[in-house]
C-alpha cells in the first residue's frame, strides 16, 4: 500500500454490526470492566498504529464528566473521500462495517496497513453514542453515530445519526478524535477505571519512544488530573522506571535490536541483586502474559552466548560445565518487543505467541546482536558482572541441591510441617476437595467451626508469608508459612512441582477487605506465580470474598449481605424511601462468627469466589514489586496512587464463579 496515499477502496467490506452486539464476548472478550476497557484500546490501538507508521507523535485521552472518553491523534485524520463501490465516505465505513480479522477468534491480524482501524466498527457497534472527527486540508469534519431502541425493544447498533458534514474551516493541522459513549445496556459496568487507562498509556509510551501520550480525567476534582507520558528512550526508560528502589549490577540496561525472518526485534536486558526473573514480553504491543516462541528463542540465545562469553574470558575453563539458564537469568529483567504480522495468539488467555518459526528467528537476532555486545570490549564490566552473578546463583543451586536430596530421604518437609494448626478434610475425593488458606489465627478458628469437614481443609496464617521476591526458593522454605501451603497441597514445589499429586481441586486465599488482606493476597500469588505457576494456569486458586456490608430491614429484620459498595447501594435501593434499615460494615472475617462465615464465605451454594487468572498473579506481582522493593518513597507514591485500594480491589475485576 502507498504510504501517503490513501484510497479508500482498500477497506474490506464485510458485514453490518449486528454479529457483535449478539455476540460482544467474540470481538472484545467480556462484556465486564477488561471488555468495557478493551474498547479503549482498540480505539487508542488504532492511534498507535498511526504514530507507529510515522504519522502521528501526539495521543490525547480524556475521561468525560458523562462517563465518555475522547482518543485524539495528531495523524492524517481518517479518510473521509467516498468509497466508490458504496458511494459512502471512508470514516463511515470505518464505524459501520466489520472487517476482517479479530483478536478474539484465535485468528492473525496485521500490525502495520493491513487491517488498520478493524476495532472502530466494534467499538461503535457496542456504544449509547459515537462521534467521529477528522481534520485534513484545512477542514474539520464530523461524522455520529447512535444505537437506537424501537418500541419491541430491538436496538440498531451503531447507525448513522448525522452524515459527514464540514464543522470548521481553515483549521490548523490534521488529525482524528472519537468520543464514545459504552452502551450500558452492552456492559455490567460502564465506568473506565482510571488506574488501568493510565498504566496502560503509560506502558504505550515506554514501547513507543518519541510518542507523547496525554490522559485526563475530568471526573477528578481533586489533585492533578492530566498526566503526561514521553519517553525518548522507550524500553531502556522502561527498565529504569521498573528497576526503581532496585540495586542494579550495571548501571546501563543492555539494548539490541535487528530484524530476521520477517519479526522485529527490541530487547532490553538488565540485572539486579535480586534473584526472581522478569519477562516483560510484548508482541505488536500487546503483553504476552503466557510468554511463547519469542520468549523460547530469546532464553535459549542469551544462555547460548553468555556461556560463550564466559569461556572467552575465562570464567568457565573446559573443565566446567556450561551455566544452566536459570543462573544466567537469576536476578534478570528482560523486556522483549517483536513487530510481526499475522501473530498467532494461543494460551488459555490468548497471551501466548505460538508462532513456530519466530523462535529460530529471535534466537538469531539475539545470538547475533548479544553476541555482538558481549564482544565489544567496552561492555566487559557489564558481561563480568552478570557473570559473576550467574557463578553464585550455580554455587546456590549446587550446593541446596545437596541439601535438598538429603532433607527429601529424611522427609523432614512432611513432619515437620502442620502441626496442631491444619484441619485436613475427612474426603478423600481430590476433585471435591478444597483447601482455605485463611488469614489470622480467630478467622482461621471460625473457618475451622464453619466448614464442612467433608470436604473443607483450613489452613490459617499466623503471620505474613516472606515475600518470594526477595528469598531464593532454597530460603523461603525454611518459612513455616510456604512449608505449611507446599505440605498440604502435596504437590511440591518449584522444578520438583507435580500437579498430578494436589490434593485440592480449589486452594482458596481468604484474606481480609483490606491493606494487610490485599498484602496477604499479593504475597500468596506471586508464590504460587513463581514457584506453581501450573496451579494458576489450570485454574486452582480462587480468592474468598466475605461480604463487606450487612443490610438489616427494621421493619421485619430481614437481612441482606452485599460484598462490594455497589452492591450494598442496590440493596438499599431496592427499598421505600419511608423503611428503615441498618448498614453494618465488616472490619474482618475475624468479626465473623463461624456460622456467619459458612453462610456467606464458605458454603458453595451462596458464596462468591473469583477464580485468579494468571494476569492477576502478573499483576500481583508488579504490585509487590513496587510494594516490596527497598525504595520506601516509591512505596509511598504507589500506597497514595492507589489509596482506594480497599474498595476497588484489583481482583475484584474477575468474574464471580
Ligand atoms: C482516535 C483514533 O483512528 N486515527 C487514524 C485512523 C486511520 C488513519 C489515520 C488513516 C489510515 C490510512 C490512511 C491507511 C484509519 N484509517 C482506516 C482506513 N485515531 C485514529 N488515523 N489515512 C488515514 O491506513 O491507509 C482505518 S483507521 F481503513 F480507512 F484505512
Amino acid at each position: 500500500m502507498a504510504k501517503n496515499e490513501y484510497n479508500a477502496s482498500s477497506i474490506t467490506v464485510l458485514e453490518g454490526l449486528e454479529p457483535v452486539r449478539r455476540r460482544p464476548g467474540m470481538y472484545i472478550g467480556d462484556t465486564d470492566v477488561r471488555g468495557l476497557h478493551h474498547m479503549v484500546w482498540e480505539i487508542v490501538d488504532n492511534a498507535v498504529d498511526e504514530a507507529a507508521n510515522g504519522y502521528a507523535d501526539k495521543i490525547d485521552v480524556t475521561i468525560h464528566l458523562d462517563g465518555s472518553l475522547t482518543v485524539t491523534d495528531n495523524g492524517r485524520g481518517m479518510p473521509v473521500d467516498i468509497h466508490p463501490g458504496t458511494q459512502v465516505p471512508g470514516i463511515e465505513l470505518i464505524f459501520t462495517k466489520l472487517h476482517a480479522g479479530g483478536k478474539f477468534d484465535g485468528k492473525s491480524y496485521s500490525y502495520a496497513g493491513g487491517l488498520h482501524g478493524v476495532g472502530a466498527s466494534v467499538v461503535n457497534a457496542l456504544s449509547r453514542w459515537l462521534v467521529a472527527e477528522s481534520i485534513r486540508d484545512g477542514k474539520r469534519y464530523r461524522i455520529e453515530f447512535e444505537s437506537p431502541e424501537d418500541e419491541e425493544g430491538n436496538v440498531r447498533s451503531g447507525v448513522l445519526k448525522r452524515k459527514l458534514r464540514v464543522v470548521g474551516r481553515d483549521v490548523p493541522g490534521h488529525g482524528s478524535s472519537v468520543t464514545f459513549m459504552p452502551d450500558d445496556r452492552v456492559f455490567n459496568t460502564i465506568h473506565f477505571d482510571f488506574n488501568t487507562i493510565q498504566n496502560k498509556l503509560r506502558e504505550l509510551a515506554f514501547l513507543n519512544a518519541g510518542l507523547t501520550i496525554t490522559f485526563r480525567d475530568e471526573r477528578k476534582t481533586d489533585g492533578e488530573n492530566a498526566f503526561v507520558y514521553s519517553y525518548k528512550n522507550g524500553l531502556i526508560d522502561y527498565m529504569k522506571f521498573f528497576h526503581q528502589g532496585k540495586k542494579v549490577l550495571y548501571e546501563e540496561p543492555i539494548l539490541i535490536a535487528g530484524e530476521s525472518d520477517g519479526i522485529r526485534l527490541t530487547a532490553a536486558i538488565q540485572h539486579t541483586d535480586g534473584y526472581s526473573e522478569t519477562i516483560l514480553s510484548y508482541v505488536n504491543n500487546i503483553r504476552t502474559t503466557e510468554g511463547g516462541t519469542h520468549e523460547t528463542g530469546f532464553k535459549t540465545a542469551l544462555t547460548k552466548v553468555f556461556n560463550a562469553a564466559a569461556r572467552e574470558i575465562g570464567v568457565l575453563k573446559d573443565k566446567d560445565d556450561n551455566y544452566i539458564g536459570e543462573d544466567l537469568r537469576e536476578g534478570i529483567t528482560v523486556i522483549l518487543l517483536g513487530k510481526m504480522k499475522e501473530a498467532q495468539f494461543e494460551g488459555q488467555t490468548k497471551t501466548k505467541l505460538g508462532n513456530i518459526s519466530v523462535r529460530t528467528a529471535v534466537e538469531t537476532i539475539v545470538t547475533d546482536q548479544l553476541g555482538r555486545y558481549t564482544q565489544n570490549r567496552s561492555n566487559q564490566a557489564v558481561v563480568k558482572a552478570a557473570l559473576e552473578k550467574a557463578k553464585a546463583a550455580r554455587g546456590v543451586r549446587e550446593a541446596t541441591k545437596k541439601a535438598n536430596d538429603l532433607a527429601r530421604q529424611k522427609n523432614s518437609l512432611e513432619v515437620t510441617a502442620l502441626v496442631g494448626k491444619f484441619a485436613a478434610s475427612i474426603g478423600r475425593d481430590f476433585s471435591k476437595n478444597e483447601m482455605f488458606i485463611v488469614e489470622g489465627d480467630s478467622a482461621g478458628g471460625s473457618a475451622k467451626q464453619g466448614r464442612d469437614r467433608n470436604f473443607q481443609a483450613i489452613l490459617p496464617l499466623r503471620g505474613k508469608p516472606v515475600n518470594s521476591e526477595k528469598r531464593r526458593l532454597e530460603a523461603l522454605l525454611a518459612n513455616e508459612e510456604i512449608r505449611s501451603i507446599i505440605t498440604a497441597l502435596g504437590t511440591g514445589v518449584g522444578r520438583d512441582f507435580n500437579i498430578a499429586n494436589l490434593r485440592y481441586d480449589k486452594v482458596i486465599i481468604l484474606a481480609d477487605a483490606d491493606q494487610d488482606g490485599a498484602h496477604i493476597r499479593a504475597l500468596l500469588l506471586t508464590f504460587f506465580y513463581r514457584y506453581m505457576k501450573e496451579l494458576i494456569l489450570e485454574g486452582h486458586v480462587y480468592i474468598g470474598m466475605p461480604p463487606l456490608y450487612r443490610v438489616e430491614r427494621k421493619s421485619d429484620g430481614k437481612v441482606w449481605f452485599a460484598y462490594d459498595d455497589a452492591e450494598c447501594e442496590k440493596v438499599t435501593a431496592q427499598f421505600e424511601k419511608s423503611s428503615a434499615y441498618t448498614i453494618s460494615r465488616y472490619k474482618g472475617l475475624g468479626e465473623m462468627n463461624p456460622e456467619l462465615l459458612w453462610e456467606t464465605t464458605m458454603n458453595p451454594a451462596h458464596r462468591t469466589l473469583i477464580r485468579v487468572g494468571i494476569e492477576d498473579a502478573a499483576e500481583a506481582e508488579n504490585m509487590v514489586t513496587v510494594l516490596m522493593g527497598d525504595d520506601a518513597a516509591r512505596r509511598q507514591d504507589y500506597i497514595f496512587a492507589h489509596a482506594d485500594f480497599n474498595k476497588v480491589d484489583n481482583f475484584a475485576k474477575k468474574v464471580r464463579v
